[in-house]
């Protein structure tokens, strides 16, 4: 049985105060709380087999070791990968984007190609491609949003062409909260031969996802969004193609051989993984993964749809208050972006911040988007396994007390 009250127990961050009230802690989206048990993993990490891994004989580094690649796969069971051959610990969302774009793109896109992205990117999944763009005479296109921020499918078969290369689109917004229709999208790129990546790092903490029946070639997603500690995340690529690509950074351990004048390359996931990897947090990833598993990912999905049902409800009785995104909980994941009318959402976010409430405002790294809405900033609250729906009651009274003191104010 999934109880939101249950689950809080297992987070000590959430019985603090802040300014004297209790934390209500909706800035998921940005990273969420770590659960008990992922903190114990981390600690256990420090205080019964920290060692350096892959490279030693002694125990304890075989122990660090063989720890480390038992969170591979279960990272791998949990995106239901083919292998763990394809499953790659990078630190973020970001890095794994860079690394397709820096190993993959740089050696396969050229003058006269396109990259398609869409028009609700977060700058992760937009920066990297502008430099390939740049540098290698490509054009990057947009998939234009439907007004309410989804990917317009209408426009696949004239954005994605038989000129397009890559195409690499978020799987939920972090900014409209939308779910787009990525399996329709990776049919259409796949149809004109180009590769599909999907920026899952809004999906895979909050939804079932199976990297098979999606049919993505490549997927990134971050750790610390999903219970575990930043500076770890994953991305997942099909094997044949991480064959055939190029190392991103270069250095210990995705060796093989080495001369002074050159080297051979390590198997996957080796290849892509240069330097000490970060395998503390690795193995916490793991135990992130086992706490999610616990609970079930459906049952975690469901949840989301329940508590921003009942969130959606209660912002469209607030007329001052306008939710960008769809309308329908089951149309977007946990969270809710909206605008106050003419209160800036930093001075909304400190007023709720006074009340003990964390929501996150700005841009959320979407400003083409904000920009091409005619907004600079937005204002969100977004949900995850421990919230609960006297959270949103809490979130709601303190909107209220911000909108009077600024009606007030103004
Ligand atoms: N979005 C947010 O508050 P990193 O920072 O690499 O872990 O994740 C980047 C990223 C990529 N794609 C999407 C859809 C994201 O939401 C994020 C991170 C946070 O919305 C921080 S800006």
């Amino acid at each position: 049985m999934f109880d939101p009250k249950d689950i809080r127990k297992d987070f000590p961050i959430l019985s603090r105060t802040v300014h004297g009230k209790p934390l209500v802690y909706l800035d998921n989206a940005a990273t969420s709380q770590k659960p008990r048990q992922v903190i114990q993993t981390l600690v256990d990490c420090y205080e019964l087999y920290n060692a350096n891994v892959h490279r030693g004989v002694h125990t304890i580094s075989v122990e660090a070791t063989e720890r480390m690649e038992e969170a591979r796969r279960k990272v791998s069971r949990f995106i239901n990968a083919p292998s763990t051959e394809g499953v790659i610990f990078v630190r973020n969302t970001t890095e794994a984007v860079n690394l397709v774009a820096n190993s993959w793109a740089m050696d396969n896109v050229g003058q006269g190609d396109e990259i398609v992205v869409s028009e609700v990117e977060h700058h992760s999944n937009l920066v990297p491609w502008q430099k390939v763009a740049h540098q290698k005479g490509a054009t990057l296109k947009l998939l234009p949003a439907t007004e309410d921020g989804r990917v317009d499918l209408s426009f696949l078969e004239s954005i994605i062409t038989q000129h397009t290369k890559l195409v690499s689109v978020v799987h939920i917004s972090n900014m409209t909260g939308a779910i787009n229709p990525v399996k329709e999208i990776g049919r259409r790129a796949h149809q004109v031969g180009a590769l599909f990546m999907v920026d899952g790092a809004q999906s895979v903490p909050h939804m079932p996802i199976d990297v098979c029946n999606l049919d993505c070639d490549f997927l990134a997603f971050s750790g610390h969004k999903m219970l575990a500690p930043p500076g770890i995340g994953v991305l997942f690529g099909k094997v044949s193609i991480l064959e055939k690509m190029e190392p991103f950074l270069r250095g210990g351990e995705m060796v093989r051989e080495v001369w002074y004048d050159h080297a051979t390359w390590n198997d996957l996931p080796n290849k892509f993984e240069a330097g000490t990897p970060n395998f503390t947090d690795a193995v916490a990833l793991g135990a992130a993964v086992d706490y999610l598993d616990g609970l079930g990912m459906d049952a975690v999905r469901q949840h989301e749809i329940d508590i921003t049902t009942y969130a959606l409800k209660a912002f469209a009785e607030l007329e001052e208050l306008d939710v960008i995104g769809p309308k329908e909980a089951q149309d977007r994941g946990g969270l809710v972006t909206f605008t106050a009318g003419d209160i800036h959402p930093h001075d909304l976010g400190t007023f709720l911040d006074s009340e003990g409430v964390a929501i996150r405002t700005g841009h959320h790294c979407v400003m083409p988007y904000h920009r091409k809405l005619g907004l600079v900033a937005t204002g969100r609250a977004s949900f995850y396994v421990y919230n609960t729906n006297e959270e949103i009651d809490t979130l709601i009274q303190a909107l209220k007390k911000a909108l009077a003191y600024f009606a007030h104010a103004s």
